[in-house]
């Protein structure tokens, strides 16, 4: 996969990118990455604008349409596959693990990172879709761009290095995960569930799905309600229990 990032700050993105997984998947050429700097395509003069004053007044500054709809052309032009444009905004639709899957499967990303108090609207029609890594504002798009490019490279072939690992992670089955321990088993008094040193495979499959239903259940109970149909009766009936449970601080 080949993404591109358009941003006023491409230098934040070189040690996120060089680091991790995301530099391994660039080693092993299953990633090329290149952030470009939106000032290259500034309005001629010499304070290299981008951004300008709202149209009907207001507070701050606005991404001006013409140096992205420029770089958008130039990058998109520097390879044969056309990649799909991603805006990053509080106003997109949510960044789900659904989402990421569905990027996985592009050959080509460009993403659009805007600063300032927001874009031009015009700059939305460039855009194949806009995503939200989630409710809050942040001073631009560059890390919720970051976000987005990890959840996806790491769904790579090649990437995680083959495990099954990434099936039957939370939001990949749609349930929290289940409480993991290691060693030492017991530790300042906290000791690991006696079932898991047991040996016996098929009990602990079966502890481990009840406990990540009772912590979906506590914790996520819209996650209960949108997997419901996929659930057996027994998970039904473990969910409804802690659902039912009066909560500590009543
Ligand atoms: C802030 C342009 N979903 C998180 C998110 C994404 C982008 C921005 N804020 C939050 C943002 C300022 C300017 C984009």
């Amino acid at each position: 996969m080949r993404i591109d990032v358009i941003t006023l700050f491409p230098e934040i993105f070189e040690p996120v990118i060089g680091s991790s997984m995301l530099g391994i998947a660039r080693d092993r050429g299953v990633l090329e990455f290149a952030a470009h700097d939106l000032r290259q395509w500034a309005l001629p003069g010499v304070h290299r604008q981008v951004d300008d004053a709202p149209y009907g007044g207001g507070a701050g500054m606005v991404l001006r349409p013409e140096p992205v709809y420029e770089a958008v052309d130039e990058v998109r032009a520097a390879d044969e596959r056309p990649g799909m444009v991603l805006l990053m905004s509080p106003q997109g639709e949510p960044f789900t693990q659904g989402v990421a899957e569905q990027l996985s499967g592009e050959s080509r990303l460009i993403l659009l990172c805007g600063r300032y108090e927001g874009f031009d609207e015009r700059i939305r029609a460039l855009a194949d879709r806009e995503v939200s890594i989630g409710d809050y504002v942040l001073t631009g798009g560059e890390l919720a761009a970051m976000v987005v490019c990890d959840a996806v490279v790491r769904l790579l072939p090649g990437v995680l290095g083959g495990e099954t690992s990434v099936e039957d992670e939370s939001f990949t089955t749609g349930l929290l995960e289940y409480p993991q321990y290691t060693r030492p088993a017991s530790f300042r008094g906290l000791d690991v569930p006696e079932i898991l040193r047991s040996g016996d495979h098929a009990r602990i499959a079966a502890w481990r799905r009840d406990e990540a239903i009772v912590r979906t259940a506590r914790r996520r109970p819209d996650l209960i309600a949108r997997a419901w149909n996929h659930l057996t009766d027994h998970e039904r009936d473990v969910a409804s229990r802690v659902i039912e449970e009066p909560s500590e601080d009543e």
